[in-house]
């Protein structure tokens, strides 16, 4: 039985219209982490910091608190990205397959890329002036890629802001400032990028933000009411029990489960039914440019596209993450990996957007997905007598017909195999592929489903 709950989610299921539909098939995004960050990329004085490039302001502070806290706040007074380029930054997206970008108009240091009325702390009082989330939303909206604006509810240099519950006249009074100031810039940000498709919220695990949830509810209604279909996902309020992402009955609150920073998960059954997407940082966890990625381990694009196809497989979106560095150049090896994925993408893409969950057993050799009558194989496990056997539950509605290569449109060997049923009840076909893989990444195969179910127990 369900517990009675004012602010817990306010609906069950996914939402059926077309703005969320449309959100659902992107399958392949861009995240952007850039802000005054990039300008150390991880490196202070000769002295390298282990944690993520962005967070570099608050480990700094055990050092040195009140000069690095300085330094810091004062860094955006050079920042002046002269090789910043939206148009290029959208059109290497465009060239990987993205379908949406999300882009951090403020992290956690507070510090704002658009020319918020709220604060000092912006890019207009940098030497650059101009107004670079603009510049991004415009290259972005002519690409045709949605944009989605990233908004830290932690900000670091608002006076106000606090991230334990306030417990002082003086430190609530504060805190009633900053949640002030924390709407008006969502509002003005609504209201500045009218073409931005929703908000994707970080840092709202404080426990004063978490308290706030009658507040917290009433500012969603009111974000969504200034723009319908406006889609924010799992990380912005709590529930009145405390509870994030899923409310006291388990329930999904937002549009979608937003948990998902840097993994991915395990099966089909653990998402539950729910959207989602997935972020992931190239490296094992650097948002912000950091310029040493020598001590680490660098996601490449064969894995990239592994965890793409494993998040769309199982109805989750994939999104890789770019850190420019602070002249606004993307790094050489972040170009390279978008040259390759878009490569893949040019061919291979009909087997990740607007495809779903297959509903059959994961093959060992590589991942499903599917759309209508059509059945994506894609194999990074080429096994080696070149038979992919494809799995069919008996209770399956649908039977393969034939299948062909994606790349070639090359019409492959199908059979069935008279094997007999198996304890899991499946049936199994087997598709010979002829060719040896002409390059080291994924291929696909395409299988049709016209074929009419054969429910009867039979095994043909
Ligand atoms: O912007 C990137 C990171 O800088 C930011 N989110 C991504 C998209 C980020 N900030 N912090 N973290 C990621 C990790 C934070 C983890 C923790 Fe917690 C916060 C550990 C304790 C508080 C959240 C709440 C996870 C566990 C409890």
């Amino acid at each position: 039985d369900k517990i009675a709950l004012q602010y817990g989610a306010h609906r069950i299921g996914n939402r059926t219209d077309a703005a969320m539909q449309r959100w659902r098939d992107y399958g392949l995004g861009q995240f952007i982490h850039w802000g005054i960050y990039a300008i150390p990329g991880g490196q202070w004085e000769g002295k390298t910091y282990n944690g993520a490039a962005e967070w570099i302001r608050s480990w700094s502070e055990k050092d040195s608190p009140a000069n690095w806290r300085n330094t810091y706040d004062n860094l955006y007074k050079q920042f002046n990205p002269t090789n910043f380029d939206a148009k290029q930054w959208a059109q290497q997206a465009k060239d990987m397959g993205a379908k949406y970008v999300i882009f951090t108009t403020k992290h956690h240091d507070g510090f704002c890329l658009w020319p918020s009325k709220y604060t000092n702390y912006t890019i207009k009082n940098t030497p650059y002036k101009k107004d670079i989330v603009k510049e991004v939303v415009d290259a972005y909206d002519a690409q045709g890629i949605d944009v989605y604006l990233y908004f830290s509810i932690i900000d670091w240099n608002h006076p106000g802001y606090r991230s334990g519950t306030p417990k002082t006249e003086k430190d609530i009074a504060a805190y009633e400032d900053f949640k002030k100031f924390t709407r008006n810039q969502l509002i003005e940000l609504l209201k500045n990028y009218p073409t931005a498709k929703g908000l994707w919220f970080d840092g709202s695990w404080d426990a004063a933000w978490i308290k706030q949830t009658k507040w917290t509810d009433d500012l969603e209604k009111e974000l969504r009411a200034l723009r319908p279909g406006l889609i924010i996902g799992s990380r912005f309020r709590a529930d009145e029990k405390g509870n994030r992402h899923f409310d006291a009955n388990g329930d999904l609150m937002g549009d979608y489960e937003q948990g998902w920073e840097r993994k991915l998960p395990s099966s089909i059954e653990v998402v539950k039914g729910n959207d989602w997407d997935c972020v992931m940082t190239i490296p094992p966890n650097q948002w912000g440019y950091n310029a040493n990625w020598a001590t680490s381990y660098i996601k490449t694009p064969y894995d990239l596209v592994g965890m793409l196809m494993q998040a769309v497989s199982m109805n989750g979106n994939f999104v890789i993450n770019f850190g420019p560095d602070g002249k606004g150049a993307i790094r050489p090896e972040e170009a390279n990996i978008a040259k390759k994925l878009g490569e893949w993408m040019k061919v291979n893409a009909e087997a990740v957007y607007g495809t779903e969950y297959s509903g059959l057993p994961k093959p060992d050799y590589g991942y499903y997905t599917k759309k209508g009558n059509k059945l994506y194989l894609t194999v990074f496990n080429r096994p080696m007598n070149g038979i992919v056997r494809v799995a069919i539950p008996r209770s399956y509605k649908q039977r393969p017909a034939k299948a062909h290569s994606l790349a070639d449109q090359q019409t492959l060997k199908l059979v069935t195999t008279n094997m007999g049923m198996d304890k899991d009840q499946n049936m199994y076909y087997d598709i010979t592929v002829p060719f040896a893989p002409s390059s080291d990444m994924p291929f696909v195969i395409i299988m049709d489903l016209n074929g009419a179910s054969r429910d009867n127990g039979s095994n043909y």
